[in-house]
């Protein structure tokens, strides 16, 4: 039985790779941070039916005594490294958290893999946010980067440590490059999770409109639980790399709107109210990913179309909301 080891198994990604290596017949470890409220925040993985199924061992990628602990005490085949500070907005107001979290806890995790089970493949979440202020139209592998935020400098840093120590030591370190990704397992902060809560909210009588920023950028979106399946192949390869993936088709937040509000019968010009406060200090305006590579060395292809995942969304938020009330 192979092992897996996901740090971030509490977020939207970790719980649906989770999900994944589970039904592949993985011995799923899973690294959780400490909090005062609960043991574990283990919603996602209940949601999903697999909080019994995974076994959480405690440690922070900031600690790196935790992580050389738990990677020499699991023994892991594969390491995935989904953890981060990954809200983007959030890093202008934590730039040194989100440099020390998303940036240097990764490369914590390497030299964790690289004393305590250098054999193991390690898959690091890289983010199209590194592109920035676009270089192309399209973005590749070979796209040269130009990140716009901290958030963005710090996976910048991370994903050349790990291309780093692929070419320094021989780790098989594999960087996937992922475009937004999404599904009703998304933080309620993220734009497209932001804006189903806020439609199912107005069509239950449960608020009267929607307030956003920036609503003319433009985003490549897919879902979560198709590119999970892109982070376990990365890791089946003989020769460890790095991949784009994407939808390869991009979208204004406007029109993604629209798509949550028709769904409810509702006029989204009546309901969207536009706030300079939510507006950011450096904005990535659009995000197009070419995922060929993905697909001819990979195998992968995304299954969900836009409008599907967003439908999904709002239902499933429909139902949480009525749930509650
Ligand atoms: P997410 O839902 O925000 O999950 C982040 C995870 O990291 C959570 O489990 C969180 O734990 C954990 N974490 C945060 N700080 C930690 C620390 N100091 N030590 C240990 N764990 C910590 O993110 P996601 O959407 O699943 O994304 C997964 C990864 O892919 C992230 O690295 C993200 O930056 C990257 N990425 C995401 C996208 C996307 O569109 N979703 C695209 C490209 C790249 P708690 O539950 O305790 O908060
Ligand atoms: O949903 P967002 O917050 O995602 P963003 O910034 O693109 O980052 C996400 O995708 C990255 C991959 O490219 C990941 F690496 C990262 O971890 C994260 O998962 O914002 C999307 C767009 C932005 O242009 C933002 O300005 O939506 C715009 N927007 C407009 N109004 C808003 C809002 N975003 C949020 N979160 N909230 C708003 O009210």
């Amino acid at each position: 039985m192979k092992k897996a080891l996901i740090t971030g198994i509490t977020g939207q990604d970790g719980a649906y790779l989770a999900q994944l290596l589970l039904g592949k017949g993985y011995d799923v470890h899973g690294l959780v941070r400490r909090s005062s409220t609960t043991d574990v925040n283990d919603v996602r993985l209940r949601w999903l039916g697999i909080a019994q199924d995974v076994r959480l061992v405690d440690g922070d990628l900031a600690d790196l005594s935790s992580l050389l602990r738990t990677v020499r005490t699991v023994q892991p085949d594969e390491v995935y490294n989904l953890a981060a500070q990954s809200f983007v907005k959030t890093s202008w107001q934590q730039p040194l958290l989100t440099g020390a979290i998303t940036g240097l806890g990764c490369a914590n995790m390497l030299e964790a893999v690289r004393i305590e089970k250098p054999d193991a493949h390690f898959y690091q979440a890289s983010s199209s946010e590194m592109y920035g202020l676009v270089q192309e139209p399209l973005q590749s592998e070979s796209t040269p980067f130009y990140p716009r935020s901290p958030y963005a400098a710090a996976k910048l840093y991370a994903h050349w440590m790990t291309v780093n120590y692929r070419e320094s030591f021989g780790l098989h370190a594999s960087s996937g490059i992922l475009f937004n990704h999404e599904s009703p397992l998304r933080g309620i902060e993220f734009v497209t999770r932001k804006v189903t809560d806020g439609v199912a909210r107005i069509k239950l009588g449960l608020a009267g409109n929607l307030r956003l920023g920036n609503i003319d950028a433009k985003r490549d979106w897919g879902h979560a639980r198709d590119y999970v399946k892109a982070m376990w192949l990365m890791l089946q390869q003989q020769i460890a790399d790095d991949y784009v993936v994407a939808t390869g088709r991009t979208v204004t937040v406007r029109d993604m709107c629209r798509i949550a509000f028709e769904h409810c019968g509702l006029a989204a010009e009546e309901h969207l109210v536009i706030d300079p406060a939510l507006f950011r200090p450096a904005e990535v305006d659009v995000l197009l990913g070419d995922a060929a590579k993905a697909k001819s060395r990979l195998g992968w292809e995304p299954e969900t179309s836009l409008e599907d995942m967003i439908r999904e969304m709002v239902d499933a938020d429909l139902k949480r909301l009525s749930a509650s009330r």
